[in-house]
This record gives C-alpha cells, structure tokens and sequence, in this order.
C-alpha cells in the first residue's frame, strides 16, 4: 500500500495540529493524549514546534532531537522568525529522518497507529511558507491518514475585525494545506467572560451573512478607512463558502469526544483499511462512533453550556461520563483484552482518573 521503500506502516492516522501562538495547540495536543488513552486507543504525539524542548505533554517524537530554535538563531544570527522558518525547510530536507522515527514508533505496534502532531504558531506555515505543506503532503503519500485541526482562539469572535481576520487565516490555512480540515474555536470554556455578544454563538461557528459584521465595523471609527477593504474581505470569504467552525474545550470530554468523532469522520479511522480483526474491534471500541454522552447536537446547546446554564451542565456530565467511562472499561474486558489496546492497565486508570 505504501509508495516509499522505508514505510513500513499498515494503517497510520492522525492530526496536524495548527494556529496562530497561543490558540491551545499544546494543550490540546495534551488533553487529546489524555482523552485518547482513556478511550483505549494509543497515541503518540509528536512536536514539530523547535523552540520548545519540554512540551507539556509525553513526547514520542521531537524536531528539537533534529535542530532547535536557539542554535539556529545563534548560529546564522537569525530572528526568531526566520530562524523557524529555517528549521522546518530544514526538517523537509531531513524527511527521511521523521520518517524513520514514525516508523520505529509504529513498528512495536505491528506498523499501525495513532499520531498528534503539534506544529509552531508561526502563520507563514500554514499560509504562504511551503514546507510545512510538503511535509505533509509526503506523510500523505506514505498513507499516514492525517486531517489539519485549526484552531482559533474563541475571543476573536468578540471583535468584528479580529473575528474577519480570523476567518480569512483559517481560509488560508485551509487553501494552502490541501487536506481534510477541521476549524475548532478553542477555549470555548471562556465565552461566558465575553459579555452581551450581538450574535448568538451559531452566527460565529456557521460564518453566516458577514455583511452585518461589516455594517457594525463601518460604525468603529478605527475601522471607517477600511470600511471598502473589510467588505471585500467579508465577500471573499463568503465566496468561498468553505470555512465554519467547531467548538473545543480541551477539560469537557463532550466536547473533546465531539471533535473526536468528526476527525474519525473524516480520516476514516473506523474501518482501519488492511487492519486485523483485533485492530478493527479495537478501532470499533475506541472510535467516536455511536452514541456520545453530552454531544452537543446544537450549537445553542454549546452557549448554554458555557453560559448560565454551567453548573447544571458540569454536574449532569459528571455523571453522565462516569457512566461512559465505566461502560467502555467493560465493554472492552468483554473483548477478550485486545492486546495493547487499553494500554498498561494502570496507566488507563490513572488517566480514566484524570479525565473524570
Ligand atoms: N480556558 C481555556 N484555556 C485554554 C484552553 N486551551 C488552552 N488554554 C490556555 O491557553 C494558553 C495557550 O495554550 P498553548 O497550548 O500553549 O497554545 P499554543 O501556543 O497554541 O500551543 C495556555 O495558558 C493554556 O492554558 C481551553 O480549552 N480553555
Ligand atoms: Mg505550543
């Protein structure tokens, strides 16, 4: 199935994790660890970002093992920004040595498995700069399953330009990756801090009519100059009719599970093509399918969730998740113990703990 000689996957899936510096990509890259080892399916994340050396979450494979940030800038008396664009091109002439390190990751799993890539916040990446681009491109044809996470701080949607330009990085990021792509507002925990909005939060994730965001700008002052050019930005990115957004808040497990599902979606991660039947049941019980306790099927649910209605939430999805959790632990012991499938048994019950 693979094109290159030295692929030695079966089945490989996974996440490129982008956004602007201080999205959330980390953390969340950490909280998916989290969630995705509780549910019993393995993962390893990797970090792409050369500036940082310790990130917060258990790190299978690091670019800083290849070249970092701080030698690059001392050593070619680089800017910060020049010195990151420098290690990804850097990293695409070196592609043979992150596809050694997958391969060494995936081998003791019998060549398949699940990765979460976390990349640098610089928005060149992902908007005009084309090596993240062919890094990726090259995993793809290698068969790794990957779709692009994008996410954006949910505070742009409090202010009318913020919330535009918003809009028109995730277009870019979209048009210049080429891949399946997922738009995610994070945090969205912190809505509730953002006081009267003029729009309910679906108005947000669904990017609906902008002409009436450009009618509010055209009352800014500020943004009286640009009133022709944020117009045509707003018709650009309706034209395109392509970008809405999801919700994320990396503590919920509903919204967690929510975007878990929609990523299996779209990479296809339940049928495991080529897979064995124990990867397949495995797949089957640690995929997003079925029913999800606390899904938001309505984007109001979200609003109210963060909202007024928090307390009651919080407590309801306890208990929901601990009946979750307690029926996945036996649904998979019914399963005869798919090897490695739940992980070292007392590792998944720290994290069952830590996730309830
Ligand atoms: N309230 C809230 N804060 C978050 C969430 N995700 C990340 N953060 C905070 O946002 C900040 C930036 O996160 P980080 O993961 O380092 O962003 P990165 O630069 O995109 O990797 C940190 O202080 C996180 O604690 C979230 O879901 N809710
Ligand atoms: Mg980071």
């Amino acid at each position: 199935m693979s094109t290159a000689s030295h692929s030695s996957h079966a089945s490989a899936f996974g996440q490129l994790v982008t956004g602007p510096p201080g999205a959330g990509k980390s953390t969340y890259c950490h909280g998916m660890y989290q969630f995705l080892t509780a549910l019993g399916r393995p993962v390893s994340v990797i970090n792409l970002d050369p500036a940082v050396s310790n990130p917060p979450y258990p790190c299978a494979v690091s670019i800083t093992s290849l070249i970092t940030l701080d030698d690059v800038m001392e050593e070619y008396g680089l800017g910060p920004n020049g010195a990151m664009l420098y290690c990804i091109e850097y990293l695409e002439a070196n592609f043979d040595w992150l596809v050694e390190q997958l391969d060494a990751l995936l081998e003791p799993q019998g060549g398949s498995g699940y990765i979460v890539i976390d990349t640098p916040g610089q928005a060149e990446l992902w908007t005009n700069h084309d090596s993240l681009k062919r890094i990726v491109n090259r995993l793809l044809k290698l068969d790794y399953r990957l779709a692009a996470v994008h996410l954006t701080d949910a505070h742009a949607i409090t202010d009318a330009a913020k919330y535009i330009s918003a809009v028109l990085l995730a277009l870019r990021a979209m048009l210049q990756l080429e891949m399946p792509h997922i738009n995610v507002f994070s945090k969205i925990d912190t809505i509730g801090g953002f006081g009267d909005l003029p729009f309910n939060l679906d108005y947000y994730t669904e990017v609906q009519d902008l002409s009436y965001l450009v009618r509010q700008l055209e009352e800014v002052p500020r943004a009286k100059r640009f009133a022709k050019l944020n117009a045509a930005m707003a018709e650009l990115i309706e034209e395109f009719s392509l970008v809405g957004f999801e919700t994320l808040a990396v503590e919920d497990k509903a919204s967690m599970m929510h975007l878990v599902r929609l990523i299996d979606k779209v990479t296809g991660y339940v049928f495991m093509p080529g897979g064995t039947t124990e990867e397949n049941l495995h797949a089957l019980f640690s995929s997003a399918s079925g029913t999800i306790p606390g899904g938001y099927a309505d984007i109001s649910d979200v609003q109210e969730r963060w909202g007024e209605g928090r307390e009651a939430f919080d407590k309801a999805e306890e208990e929901r998740w601990e009946r979750e959790w307690a029926m996945r632990k036996q649904a998979e012991s019914m399963a005869g113990g798919v090897e490695g499938a739940a992980g070292v048994a007392g590792q998944d019950d720290d994290n069952l703990e830590h996730m309830a």
